[in-house]
């Protein structure tokens, strides 16, 4: 096992049972525990975000970096990108998951010209591919980053600007051909650029015109290299751009429908999102398995009495419940899985820390996993979900929904029968219900 960066923990966190007062320990995350046919491990997936938890320096707005990480410390750009790579491969093994994400320029530095930045890339992919091999790992999702230079300050795919658009295109292929390499299960598309911050200098209809192109275009390369791997589009409503077009599960769906692309794409639903769009979490799963399009899920929260995207890590019981009942009904994310996207606070400095926040978030999944399956199996919910549709099960419920009676037959059978009864929805009885699983 790889033995530098994190030298205070020397093996694999261990899984010790909820009785345990070992911080460093799984309370609930026994990875080959079977629930319902699955270990946990093939149930919840867990991947680490490259993004906040390697290249993560603890800035913000306000204040300079307050993490001083050993693996950033190489001067020269690829060194540093390499260092931080063996941190990143010591990391998962010691945590115990299987999978990881990064966006392109989280894993390779950016040269002074697109074509040396492409083969930095390359660089670190091939890097990568042998740490894979060595440890076993995983990528659940690729993705380019089409945000951070300033070049995309005003779009990406959905640039005003063709030449920018084009670059994006450029760069979104060869991102797609790194993931392809390192046997990528999905690609994440994520418009954090992709949206507008003045309707005075914007035509809504021509950008998602190119947003449709832009993906069109993705999606015949992706056939033309041979990626099985699933296509997600990421729904956030605002942050960076004041208003970004997928900004949740419903207008990014409908996007896909308006330009024949539902075919191609599955959503990527983050927690925190949800918040912001004024959603809860486990609404936007609802909606998007609903129309059988969840994919995969960036695990994190948001704070409430804050309106930005923290990006905290998952501790609410509540909160991961609900979602596993929604992942456990469609029968699991397929070739997706929980990625936390997700950060340590700013004064949490010590590396340490890293593995403290992620085992919060796999018990707080692994708990919810177990007490969502005991509801499914003892059928509490369901059979009052099954109930309360009863109606249409047969007579006029059936008719209407058969599609072979209209309004007028509606109203003549209406006229026929006593007033209908009003029926209690329950809700508090069923909010008991869930307590007392939540144990
Ligand atoms: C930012 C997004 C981003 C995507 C991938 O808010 O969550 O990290 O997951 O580009
Ligand atoms: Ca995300
Ligand atoms: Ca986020």
């Amino acid at each position: 096992m790889l033995n530098r960066f994190f030298p205070s923990i020397q093996k694999p966190i261990p899984f010790e049972g909820k009785q345990s007062k070992n911080p460093l320990a799984f309370k609930y995350y026994d990875r080959e525990q079977r629930v319902g046919g699955r270990t946990m491990a093939e149930h919840l997936r867990f991947s680490v975000a490259y993004w906040h938890t390697l290249k993560g320096d603890g800035s913000d707005m306000f204040g300079d970096p307050s993490f001083f990480r050993e693996w950033h410390k190489p001067a020269d750009p690829l060194e540093r990108a390499k260092a931080t790579m063996d941190a990143a491969f010591e990391f998962f093994q010691k945590l115990g998951v299987d999978y990881y994400c990064f966006h392109d320029r989280d894993i390779a530095p950016e040269g002074s010209t697109f074509a040396e930045t492409c083969r930095n890339l390359d660089v670190m992919v091939a890097y990568a591919k042998k740490l894979q091999q060595e440890t076993g790992v995983r990528l659940l999702w690729g993705t380019a980053n089409l945000f951070g230079n300033p070049i995309y300050a005003q779009g990406a795919a959905t640039s005003p600007n063709a030449h920018v658009m084009a670059l994006a295109a450029a760069q979104v292929k060869h991102a797609l051909d790194a993931t392809r390499e390192l046997g990528g299960e999905n690609y994440v598309f994520w418009g954090g650029r992709e949206g507008y911050e003045t309707l005075l200098n914007t035509d809504i209809k021509r950008e998602q015109q190119q947003m449709a192109r832009f993906l069109h275009m993705a999606v015949e390369y992706k056939k033309s290299i041979g990626f099985a791997g699933q296509f997600l589009i990421e729904p956030k409503p605002k942050e960076p751009t004041k208003h970004q077009y997928d900004s949740d599960a419903a207008a990014t769906l409908n996007f896909l429908r308006e330009f024949g692309l539902l075919d191609h794409f599955k959503l990527n639903i983050e927690a925190n999102h949800g918040t912001l769009a004024g959603h809860s979490f486990e609404h936007e799963l609802a909606v998007a398995s609903a129309a059988g399009m969840l994919g995969s899920v960036d695990a994190n929260r948001g704070d409430l009495l804050l309106g930005w995207d923290t990006d905290q890590f998952p501790t609410d019981l509540y909160s991961t419940t609900m979602a596993m009942l929604v992942i456990l009904g469609q029968n699991g994310l397929g070739t997706g899985g929980l990625n936390f996207d997700a950060k340590v606070r700013r004064s949490s400095t010590d590396p340490v820390d890293l593995f403290h926040a992620h085992i919060g978030g796999m018990d707080a999944f692994a708990r919810a996993l177990l007490i969502a399956q005991r509801i499914i199996d003892d059928k509490v919910l369901s059979s009052f979900v099954a109930e309360r549709y009863g109606s249409f099960n047969g007579g006029i419920g059936a008719r209407i929904m058969s599609g072979k009676t209209g309004l007028a037959d509606i109203e003549q059978w209406v006229l026929t029968q006593p007033a209908p009864l009003l029926q209690s929805g329950r809700q508090e009885m069923l909010e008991n219900i869930l307590n007392s699983y939540l144990q």
